[in-house]
């Protein structure tokens, strides 16, 4: 793996990310490491805007192209104030979900074409890519189950399994066409038993973090 500096977490709903974004952090940080963890969409004032206008219900059937554009408005905004100053500056970056994600929900889930959405992710990052990508593996039914009823639904949560079983097939093509770069965990197991698995991957990262 080379020198890694900007991590990413995915997962299906209920996954688990939120829940390990603070043992991940805890666990570099007890190395010494400097990072930022963040969101997306979201994780700057415009984002966080642009993330209720995506997750939220106050309009109806936007369209798919509208939902794309506006994950990638949030991102650019991102990139600019957030990752970028902070890899300038030596930090690392934990970003809970990144393009990753668009390739699995807009890509997969809606069925826009792939290449549209690797046009914006070149126009938007440029080179910028992460250095390792963290997928938490579990069946929709799981993650579904666990998110439970916390709260009202929200524009993506009450899409059906289908869609989600369709994000989670690209999420695991992509993770076997760039096995240097994804670390596969299956989350459906007991959290501890995550936590040990998240262990291993973060000992691989710090013996090669300098
Ligand atoms: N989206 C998109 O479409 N395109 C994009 O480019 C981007 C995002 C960036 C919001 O994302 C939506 O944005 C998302 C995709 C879309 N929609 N969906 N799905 P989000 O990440 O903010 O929302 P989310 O995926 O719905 O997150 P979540 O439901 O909060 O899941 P989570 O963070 O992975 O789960 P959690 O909160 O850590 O855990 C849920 C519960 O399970 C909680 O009670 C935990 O205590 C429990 N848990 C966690 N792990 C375990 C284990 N191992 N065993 C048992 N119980 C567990």
């Amino acid at each position: 793996m080379k020198k890694t500096r900007f991590i990413t977490l995915e997962g299906s709903e209920g996954a688990g990310k939120s829940t390990n974004m603070d043992y991940i952090q805890k666990g570099l940080r007890a190395q010494g490491i400097d990072i930022v963890t963040t969101r997306e969409p979201g994780g700057t004032p415009i984002g966080e805007d642009i993330r209720q206008l995506l997750l939220g219900h106050k309009h109806t059937g936007m369209s798919d192209d509208t939902e794309l554009l506006l994950m990638f408005a949030a991102r650019a905004e991102h990139l600019d104030k957030v990752i970028r100053p902070a890899l300038e500056k030596g930090q690392w970056v934990l970003c809970d979900r990144f393009t990753d994600a668009t390739y699995a929900y807009q890509g997969g889930g809606r069925g826009i074409a792939s290449d549209r959405i690797a046009t914006l992710e070149n126009w938007t990052q440029a080179e910028l890519r992460p250095d390792l990508t963290i997928y938490l593996d579990v069946p929709i039914e799981t993650g579904r189950q666990r998110a439970g009823d916390r709260s009202a639904p929200d524009r993506f949560e009450k899409e059906q399994n289908a869609f989600f079983n369709k994000a989670r097939k690209v999420y695991l093509d992509r993770a076997e066409q760039e096995p240097a770069r994804f670390r596969v965990i299956d989350a459906s197991t007991s959290l501890d038993q995550v936590q040990v698995y998240l262990d291993e991957v973060l000992q691989e990262l710090v013996s090669k973090k300098r």
